[in-house]
């Protein structure tokens, strides 16, 4: 294999800029790009534009030695890394703009014995694409489209796995699936990632790499929308869906996930659309778990407006914002459409209590409501909807909210009368 000094990573977010800094601190030096220039800006000072654990001492350090530098167009490297965000149309349609751009702005940079691998999630196909677009532009690299395994330039899949909160642990320790377009791209993708991974490395078609990733995310929304399909079953029966889930997973093949106001984030509940758009007629149970998940928000802020409308003068706590525990991240956040929709019903009577942000977000500030610590709210409220299970929250005794009625969407105060 030749010898590999420079990376360039494409894309400076939650998973390029945290991979950057990781291969960087390994001794190869990493060129890391992104169209925004505040974030070139922001990395090339040594600071961080994302919140991630441990995430800002490491850029500080591999800035500060060199091994990190930033630049808005990428520069000839060994390898190129392509982590940019592919996110959905509003018809629920991939949309590869920035995939595609990524290629088109390193395809003339491309020398033999190069590897170039896709991170992003991406629809079946989306890596033989890449490689046909750079087989198009420049012949002469002989990108694994002949039938023979004799790239002059390797193309590769090896999709992100890692869980905001704890992504440079699982950058290091989870297992990576790894697609060529022809198997010695396979084994140099390998060879690159075995550099800085300690999980297994498995090696597999790009097509399969592909559908691995989109499984991982459409299984557990599907697994979520089983829990949250559940919760309005026990709901209807005035049963308690917290304590049939944790019986129910006693049995030793049984793991059912937990309700909630519905997903969120850019993945889950984003990449089961990948598939859908890909075999509509066939991803029926993905597509029913897409509308099971989403309907859940809307039966939380029903159930909430009923509760507030029999309360006609309480006030009325949201507590959290984030699309899940212990983060900053509002993408996708259902907890962000249920406080959204009070405060332009409800205005000032909303109370927002958000321990993760540093001030309200404009569109609910601009409803006139109140931003709290969870201490100042327990005292000036007497409803409650609890809709982000941040660390915060689980804290409370029973004794500072017994006088509250609750909404409970995550099942953290269960020492209260059941209200799921
Ligand atoms: N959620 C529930 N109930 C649960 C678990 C989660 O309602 O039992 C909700 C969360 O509150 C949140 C949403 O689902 O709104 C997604 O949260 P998550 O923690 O399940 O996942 P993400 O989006 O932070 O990260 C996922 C991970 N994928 C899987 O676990 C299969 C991560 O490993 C991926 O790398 C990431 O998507 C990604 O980038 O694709």
């Amino acid at each position: 294999m030749p010898d590999i000094q420079n990376i360039t990573i494409l894309g400076l977010g939650y998973i390029g800029l945290p991979t950057a800094a990781l291969i960087a601190s390994r001794g190869l030096k990493v060129l890391g790009v992104d169209t925004k220039e505040d974030v070139v800006k922001t990395v090339a000072s040594g600071a961080i534009h994302i919140s991630e654990p441990d995430l800002d001492g490491l850029v500080a350090k591999v800035v500060s030695s060199g091994a990190l530098t930033t630049s808005t167009a990428p520069r000839p490297a060994d390898v190129f890394i392509i982590a940019v965000p592919t996110p959905i149309d509003e018809d629920n349609r991939p949309d590869l703009s920035s995939v595609n751009a990524a290629v088109d702005s390193i395809v003339e940079l491309l020398s033999p014995g190069n590897l170039v691998i896709l991170e992003s999630t991406s629809p079946i196909g989306t890596t033989e694409a890449i490689a046909k677009k750079i087989s198009d532009r420049r012949p002469e690299l002989q990108v694994g489209m002949n039938g023979k395994d004799n790239s002059a330039v390797h193309v590769a899949y090896c999709p992100e796995r890692v869980l905001p909160g704890q992504i440079l642990t699982e950058l290091i320790n989870n297992d990576r699936c790894i697609g060529g377009i022809t198997p010695s791209c396979t084994r140099m993708a390998q060879r690159f990632y075995k550099m800085f991974v300690r999980g297994a490395c498995v090696a597999t078609t790009a097509r399969a790499a592909e559908l691995v990733k989109l499984t991982e995310n459409a299984f557990r929304d599907t697994n979520i929308a089983f829990a949250n399909e559940l919760s309005l079953i026990c709901d209807r029966f005035d049963i308690n869906v917290w304590e049939v889930i944790d019986i129910a997973n006693r049995h030793p093949r049984v793991n059912v996930l937990r309700p909630g106001p519905g997903v969120g984030g850019h993945c889950i509940a984003v990449d089961p659309w990948f598939i859908i758009d890909s075999a509509p007629d066939l991803a029926r149970v993905m597509r029913t778990s897409r509308e099971v998940n989403t309907n859940k928000t809307v039966r939380i802020i029903e159930r909430a407006e009923a509760l507030i409308d029999d309360h006609p003068y309480a006030n009325i706590a949201c507590c959290g914002l984030t699309f899940k525990a212990n983060i900053d991240d509002l993408r996708e956040s259902p907890a962000m459409e249920v406080a959204l929709h009070l405060a332009t019903k409800y205005g000032e009577r909303i109370k927002v209590v958000e321990p993760n942000l540093k001030r309200l977000p404009d569109k609910l500030a601009k409803h006139g409501v109140g931003f709290m610590t969870i201490d100042e709210a327990l005292h000036a409220c007497e409803i409650a909807i609890l809709l982000v299970d941040h660390d915060e929250f689980r804290m409370i005794p029973l004794a500072s909210r017994r006088h509250l009625d609750v909404i409970d969407t995550r099942g953290i105060w269960q020492d209260m009368p059941a209200r799921t």
